[in-house]
């Protein structure tokens, strides 16, 4: 059976089977926040208004550098990955916006390629650039860096891709484009530290300078790998010092993965946000490193304490809604779909818990140095159970109460292992 849809009926007769349930949990929740002086309603509202980004490689199986298992029915395309951003997009409401990868996705029908996301509902956030990888046939090698190379002609190399990225951009009506780059060394008094960096600052004016007025440059740290000793642009104080030496439109993305274990994140994000240079996040959870995994999976209280500074930030008017959020995970074990659907609704749960702070209560604690009073406030707004907030957005945009079970009895998946029988690499493999 070729691509179509998951229809609306059968969401509506699953929901249907749901919908008393939730409206009781709903009704109950929604006494429980008036007693604390809170509108379900109105928080519900603000959930419908958030939405998270798919990445576009975050649909097909990821891998590790050990292997990559394919999972029977996973894109082989753009195209093909278009189709399950949808399913994502209509069962759970919240991910209207995908991320590509360039080169992965180019395709020389950029117009088509964006039409059809119009007609699935969907439009093109960030794009993101790859000198990290050598494209086949490629003149030169970034085995030794990129925008960093001490190779001037490597370096141009790669400022050139970053320019067609956006010119590609510019066509699927995207504003941002995230830069990563592999760039580091191996080995003590391999490269120059501050030369390494100088060469960064040129190479990516350069890319700042080819912006169109409108968009935005988010620049990605992270602390190691593939470099092991050293990176270039390795943590948020290298990413701001770069930021803040482009330009206005040039802001830090925070990744969560990317930072070293016990790392107070949540607190870069709020010293971020105070001088106007957070621009995004790729959300993930880790255990170890930039594992990539769910996110809220392993730590759903920090994930809620980045949030917590995003309305505290909010409330200091550079908030939520003006930071391009993201998704950035491997789907190594799971299926992707269900991996996405459960991981955006982490994030906002996430959000909708931080909305709940009683933030007078908080900051009066904080200014009389209430530590228990203060600590209270965050960990009674944590653990306020908010599933039924997200189902009734969900249903109530159209999507799946339980979305999971939705794309389960839709039999999606196995369709589709039918009708896009594997290619062999099609999809990238590795680590992404
Ligand atoms: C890499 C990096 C980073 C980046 C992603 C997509 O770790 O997370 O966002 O690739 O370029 O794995
Ligand atoms: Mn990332
Ligand atoms: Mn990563």
């Amino acid at each position: 059976m070729p691509f179509s849809r998951i229809s609306s009926d059968l969401i509506g007769s699953e929901n249907a089977t749901r919908l008393a349930a939730l409206q009781e949990d709903y009704e109950f929740l929604g006494r429980k926040l008036a007693r604390r002086g809170l509108s379900i309603d109105r928080i519900k509202e603000r959930v419908k208004a958030f939405t998270v980004a798919i990445p576009s490689w975050g649909v097909g199986a990821g891998g590790t550098r050990f292997a990559r298992f394919p999972l029977a029915g996973e894109p082989r395309s753009v195209w093909e990955k278009l189709e399950d951003c949808s399913v994502v997009q209509d069962l759970g409401r919240n991910t209207p916006c995908i991320s590509i990868h360039f080169p992965w996705d180019w395709t020389d029908d950029l117009k088509g390629l964006r039409q059809a996301a119009v007609q699935l509902g969907l439009h093109f956030g960030p794009v993101n650039s790859n000198t990290f990888q050598d494209r086949p046939g490629a003149e030169l090698s970034y085995k030794y860096g990129s925008l960093t190379h001490t190779d001037r002609h490597v370096q141009e190399q790669a400022i050139a891709h970053n320019r067609a990225c956006i010119e590609g951009g510019v066509a699927l009506g995207s504003k941002a484009l995230t830069v990563w780059i592999g760039d580091g060394t191996n080995f003590p008094g391999q490269q120059d530290f501050t030369a390494s960096f100088d060469r960064y600052l040129e190479s990516a004016e350069k890319i700042y300078a080819a912006l169109p007025g409108d968009w935005t440059l988010l620049i990605e740290h992270k602390l190691y790998e593939p470099a092991f000793y050293s990176t270039v642009i390795q943590d948020w104080g290298t990413s701001y010092i770069a930021a803040t030496h482009l330009g206005d439109r040039a802001k830090c993305l925070v990744d969560l993965g990317h930072h070293a274990p016990t790392v107070n994140i949540e607190m870069i994000v709020a010293r971020l946000a105070r001088f106007g240079k957070l621009g995004g996040f790729h959300f993930n959870d880790s255990k170890y490193g930039d594992d990539d995994l769910d996110a809220g999976s392993i730590d759903p209280f920090r994930l809620f304490l980045i949030f917590n500074e995003l309305v505290e930030a909010d409330l200091r008017g550079s908030g939520v809604a003006s930071l391009e959020h993201m998704i950035d995970q491997s789907h190594n074990a799971t299926d992707p779909i269900e991996s996405l659907l459960l991981s955006a609704e982490a994030i906002a749960g996430a959000y909708a818990r931080a909305l709940i702070v009683d933030r007078d209560t908080l900051h009066g604690a904080q200014a009389g140095n209430d530590v228990i009073m203060a600590r209270e406030q965050l960990r009674t707004a944590y653990e306020t159970p908010m599933g039924p907030v997200l189902a009734m957005a969900r249903y109530e945009s159209g999507g799946a109460i339980d979305p999971v079970a939705v794309f389960r009895v839709s039999g999606y998946r196995e369709d589709r292992a039918r009708d896009r029988p594997a290619e062999g690499g099609a999809t990238s493999a590795g680590i992404v």
